[in-house]
């Protein structure tokens, strides 16, 4: 029995990841160029060209066929796609299972509307691991899955919002009192799986003071955590020690964003997923 897990290339899989995840890419476009978010993209060099690029630009989720090549010949896939509120990802997913459960009706998908993105989906792809691993059917592992995501949630702090007001996934008016002060945003994905604006704050340690907060207010009591950055691994390590000040134990991982990721929490931004 082949089983395989997916995602979206918002969950920052590189080819050692562990475990193994077939990701389905995003794509950053503009006028001249598409940047296609798999593991051959280099993501300084494109950040590089975008900043000296005055037009437009915008993304792309996975197609149809990006998921299906990810579904390869398995006779199950389990699944995560970045929230459906701010992609039509998850979408397309949903055509990819309908259409591969009709041309194989013997082999299953199920996949996840995670209403977040990055760390949470890292989470949550682990929990998918663990089950397998523990030998679940496929019924119990999808509400098994589902009762987790439930426990798992997603907090960040972000120094603009400018990509996402531009791509119409923000309010301009909140974009824009960010990237005028030069403050940064500490939020969290909403239970709608939208990018929730809480506090507006300055300085590195008030601002990872203020996320070490939220998380606590999210139900954080030191579980597990996977933290993502925008080329900030500084802020990601000074972060980890907040939380291991006061909850030793628990188990923190860092990794870097991609493309898709980067393109919209840009410079310096710092995602956390954890387990409340
Ligand atoms: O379909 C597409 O074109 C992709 C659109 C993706 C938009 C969201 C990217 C999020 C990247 C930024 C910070 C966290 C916000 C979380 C809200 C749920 C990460």
């Amino acid at each position: 029995m082949k089983i395989r897990l997916v995602a979206d290339s918002s969950a920052n899989i590189y080819p050692n990841h562990t475990p193994l995840v077939y990701a389905a890419p995003m794509k950053i476009v503009t006028t001249i160029k598409e940047y296609v978010d798999n593991d051959d993209l280099n993501v300084l060099k494109m950040l590089s060209e975008l900043k000296a690029y005055k037009g437009k630009s915008s993304t792309a989720c996975p197609s149809v066929e990006d998921w299906l090549d990810t579904f390869k010949d398995a006779d199950i896939v389990y699944g995560v796609s970045i929230t459906s509120n701010l992609s039509g990802c998850y979408n397309a997913a949903m055509i990819a299972k309908a259409q591969y459960e009709q041309m194989h009706p013997e082999r299953k998908v199920f996949i996840l509307d995670t209403l977040s993105t990055v760390p949470e989906m890292q989470l949550l792809l682990e929990k998918y691991d663990e089950l397998i691993k523990q030998g679940f059917s496929f019924d119990d592992v999808v509400s098994e899955i589902k009762s987790y995501l439930k426990k798992t949630h997603l907090a960040f702090f972000l120094s603009s919002l400018d990509n996402f007001a531009k791509n119409g996934r923000v309010n301009p008016v909140i974009a824009k009192a960010i990237g005028v002060l030069g403050l940064r945003i500490v939020g969290k994905a909403s239970d709608e799986g939208t990018l929730e604006a809480m506090h507006k704050v300055r300085g590195e340690r008030k601002t990872l003071n203020q996320l070490f907060e939220t998380m606590k207010e999210l139900g954080f009591r030191g579980g597990k955590v996977r933290l993502a950055h925008s080329y900030n691994p500084e802020a990601a390590e000074s972060f980890k020690n907040l939380i291991h000040e006061s909850y030793p134990d628990s188990d923190v991982q860092i990794t870097l964003n991609k493309g898709l990721c980067c393109f919209y929490a840009e410079e310096g931004g710092l995602l956390v997923g954890f387990e409340g």
